[in-house]
């Protein structure tokens, strides 16, 4: 536990070495990796409630992103558990004008871990790359990420211009991020809406069985 507690702090500081140093003495003691998750998710909510009361600034959030980013990669294995077959493909991007990508990351991570082939596409996706994307790689489901509330309104230009293109009933279409709600997803005729990684990959199951 202390050993979590010491990955929280090493993220929420910025610092990427102690972060690494944290996570593979989390995974040596066993710590779940739920809650190895919970304490680098913790440290980010810090850093981003000190940006919001102007204590900290982007190049700390940076840092911080970077930390976990690092962190990130030792947790995945973990995520990853026992995949037997394919159980379909995902196309997934953060949306246009948005660079954030660790949420969406951690998304992919459980995706496949839970069966599911990725196509990643990245950040600042726009709706034409993300309809090429469809029609390139014929997905179960289109997985979604903003965390800006500038950014969150593309993910119905996507929806709307995954209609007009005649493909809407081929692909079930799924968003999340820290400012997207079951609602908004209801609100722009999504199929469902993950609010976090663990929620997103449930969705996904139930939705390719
Ligand atoms: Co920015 N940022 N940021 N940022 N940043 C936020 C989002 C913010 C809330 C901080 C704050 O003010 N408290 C705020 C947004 C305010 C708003 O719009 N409501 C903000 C801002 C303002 C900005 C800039 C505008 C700052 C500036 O330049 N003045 C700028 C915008 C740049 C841009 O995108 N165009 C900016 C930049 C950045 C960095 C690049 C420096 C960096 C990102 C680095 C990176 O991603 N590679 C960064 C960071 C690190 C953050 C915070 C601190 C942390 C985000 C994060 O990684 N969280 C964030 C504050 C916060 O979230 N507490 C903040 C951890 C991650 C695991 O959680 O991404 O929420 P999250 O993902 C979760 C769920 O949301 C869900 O599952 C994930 C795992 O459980 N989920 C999905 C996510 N995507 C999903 C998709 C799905 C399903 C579930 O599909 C089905």
């Amino acid at each position: 536990m202390a050993g979590l507690s010491k990955l929280t702090e090493a993220i929420a500081k910025g610092n990427l070495p102690d972060a690494v140093e944290a996570v593979k003495t989390a995974i040596a003691d066993n710590e779940a990796a739920q809650d190895i998750m919970n304490s680098m998710t913790a440290a980010m909510d810090d850093v981003g409630r000190r940006f919001e009361q102007g204590k900290a600034f982007v190049p700390e959030l940076l840092m911080s992103g970077r930390a976990m980013k690092g962190a990130l990669e030792h947790v995945k294995p973990l995520l990853a558990g026992s995949k037997t077959s394919m159980r379909g493909k995902v196309v997934i991007g953060t949306v246009k004008g948005d660079l954030h990508d660790i949420g969406k990351n951690l998304v992919s991570s459980m995706l496949e871990g839970s069966g599911f082939e990725i196509v990643d596409l990245g950040i600042d996706v726009s709706t034409d790359k993300f309809l090429l994307a469809l029609q390139e790689h014929s997905p179960d489901i289109l997985c979604m990420s903003a965390l800006l509330t500038t950014t969150m309104t593309s993910m119905k230009d996507v929806v709307e211009a995954v209609k007009s293109a005649g493909l809407r009933d081929k692909v079930k279409i799924l968003v999340g991020g820290a400012p997207v709600s079951q609602s908004f997803s209801d609100q722009i005729g999504a199929d469902g809406y993950g609010e976090n990684a663990n929620s997103a990959a449930t969705l996904a199951k139930m939705l390719v069985p």
